[in-house]
């Protein structure tokens, strides 16, 4: 029985999961995780990022991604599975993320010794030591410059799904051509996180699928093509050093000779890799419009499939490529995990107290709202860091826990109105959708169902999906994404949590009041004091 192997590379770990599916025989069999900062800490990360000077500044380390994926492998290799069944693997990659590779490259690639491990062979292949990452938002004037050149952002957003943002591919590029014009000059092929490690294990320069590729500011969405304006007031030359963009399903080649000699891994097939969030779309079972998942990562996302590309007249949302070739849509926020655990150690909180602490406070939390932009936030767009408080005291513990989460959630809630899907279900996923009592918040706030999936890892067990959907196509076996995901991705009835009407009820009323702080906060509103007593009041009497 064949096995299909999904790798997720992320901000802060690399997760392989296996999944073996035969007619009605099919499962996970293995999953494994290794977290960057503590498996290979001599690359000096921290969360994934390597250490910055300047704030608005995020990188991390083509390489580490690169030591990351032999360990998986050789793991794999050495584990318990009998990888000789391994038919295909695909991947999923932390988005917009991008690698820059000279002209040696091609045939490092191609020719890798199996005696050495892959790391050292490519230190040489880079013409930029560090990859800028989706959580880096120095880019402002390149975004300024790109969206003028285009005819506004708008048009920018029409065209490609987004208006022009810090962290999208076209602006990083741009920063880099303008700082670094002779290491431009020196760049072949520009990667995203996952056409690079794709290309690693293909054994040359791998394509890119829409999915990821959306998230450039430089593909036309309607065709999947590169939007030649786009390119042009990016980059000079840029045509030539981009992957080209290739369906969701398409083989990118065959694990290459290094995996086959040096951990005895058969050729199997290498089916295009995508962006994190388009694999979890998969791994949480959304192949038709009308549910929305939550992903609580590093990033927190909210997002779900849409047959047509509605985009965001607003410009906080993206539409990008989805794996089925319809279409996602998608809000992101930066200050997802490492604000609650900002949280949870201000007050030297476990996630248990933490989960207390949800526990032991009024839906609403009497009134007591946190904007919590611990760092720089994408939705709604903050450069300078900033935690505002309303009515809520910093050394309060359980008030704090219980406003960020409000605070994230409903930001979540009114930041999805644009994609218009009225979601009676939410699929939860990412490390902190193993706790109840956040989802708990989610489900009163959305007044929806929401369904932790059993493989947390989504976005990985998407990518292992997409393996084995893209193996079977290649094989001309016409398959449908519901039979791929069955047994997989689908919502367990018994671990539903379901919403309170009450507690909805007060959270209807919250969210203008949210919406309201979350102005002033941003310097565009009034002091929200009248509003909060007015809530206070009417909930609280
Ligand atoms: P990514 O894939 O973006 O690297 P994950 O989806 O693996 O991240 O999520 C990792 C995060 O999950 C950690 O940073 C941690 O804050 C969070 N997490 C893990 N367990 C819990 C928990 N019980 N409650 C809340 N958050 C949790
Ligand atoms: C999406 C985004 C993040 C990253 C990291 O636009 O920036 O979700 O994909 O997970």
């Amino acid at each position: 029985m064949p096995l299909y192997l999904g790798l997720d590379s992320s901000t802060q770990s690399l997760t392989a999961v296996v999944i073996e599916i035969e007619h009605d025989r099919r499962g996970v069999v293995l999953e494994s995780s290794l977290v960057f900062d503590e498996a290979l800490p001599h690359y000096g990360t921290r969360h994934g990022v390597l250490p910055q000077a300047e704030p608005l500044v995020a990188t991390s380390s083509p390489l580490m991604w690169a030591e990351a994926l032999d360990v998986m492998m050789n793991r794999l290799a050495h584990g318990d599975i009998d990888i000789r069944r391994l038919a295909a693997v695909s991947g999923s990659a932390q988005q917009h993320g991008s690698v820059y590779m000279n002209d040696r490259a091609a045939r490092v690639l191609e020719t890798p010794d199996p005696s050495r491990p892959i790391v050292e062979q490519i230190r040489g292949t880079l013409s930029r030591d560090v990859a800028p990452i989706w959580m880096d938002s120095s880019t402002s004037v390149e975004c300024a410059e790109i969206a003028a050149a285009v005819g506004g952002d708008m048009k920018l957003a029409n065209r490609t799904g987004s208006r022009v943002f810090e962290r999208f591919t076209g602006p990083q590029i741009r920063k880099f051509f303008k700082q670094a014009p002779v290491a431009y000059a020196a760049t072949d092929r520009v990667h995203l996180v996952s056409s690079y490690l794709a290309s690693l294990l293909a054994g040359h320069h791998a394509p890119l699928d829409p999915g990821d590729a959306s998230g450039m500011n430089l593909m036309e969405l309607a065709t999947s093509h590169w939007w030649p304006a786009a390119l042009e007031a990016t980059a000079p030359g840029l045509a030539g050093k981009l992957p080209s963009i290739v369906t969701s399903w398409t083989p990118a080649g065959r694990l290459s000779s290094y995996w086959q000699s040096r951990y005895g891994f058969p050729p199997a097939r290498v089916i295009v890799w995508s962006g994190d969030n388009p694999c979890s779309l998969i791994g949480v079972g959304l192949v038709r419009e009308g549910r929305l998942a939550v992903s609580l990562g590093t990033s927190d996302t909210v997002f779900g499939l849409m047959q047509e590309p509605r985009v965001d007249n607003t410009g906080t949302g993206h539409v990008f490529g989805a794996p089925t070739g319809a279409y996602l849509g998608l809000t992101c926020f930066q200050n997802g995990s490492l604000a609650r655990e900002r949280v949870r150690d201000a007050h030297g909180l476990t996630w248990t107290e933490f989960s207390r602490a949800l526990e032991t406070t009024q839906t609403g939390n009497g009134g007591r709202v946190l904007v919590p932009w611990f760092q720089a936030e994408i939705t709604p767009p903050v450069l300078t860091p900033g935690v505002h408080r309303y009515a809520l005291a910093a050394d309060d513990a359980p008030a704090n826990v219980r406003a960020v989460v409000e605070a994230q959630q409903m930001a979540m809630a009114l930041h999805s109105r644009w994609m218009r899907v009225e979601a009676d279900a939410i699929h939860a996923t990412g490390g902190a959708a193993a706790n109840r009592q956040i989802l708990q918040v989610t489900a009163d706030v959305f007044g929806a169902d929401v369904y932790p999936l059993e493989v947390a890892n989504s976005a990985a067990l998407g990518a292992a999906l997409r393996a084995a959907h893209g193996d079977m196509m290649a094989d001309g076996r016409s398959v449908g994404w519901e039979d791929v995901i069955s047994g997989f991705a689908e919502p367990i009835a018994a671990s539903r949590l379901r919403p309170d009407r009450w507690r909805h009820a007060v959270y209807r009323e919250l969210m203008p009041v949210y919406a309201a702080c979350e102005a002033h906060a941003l310097g565009r509103g009034p002091e929200p004091t009248p509003l909060l007593e007015r809530f206070r009041r009417l909930t609280f009497g």
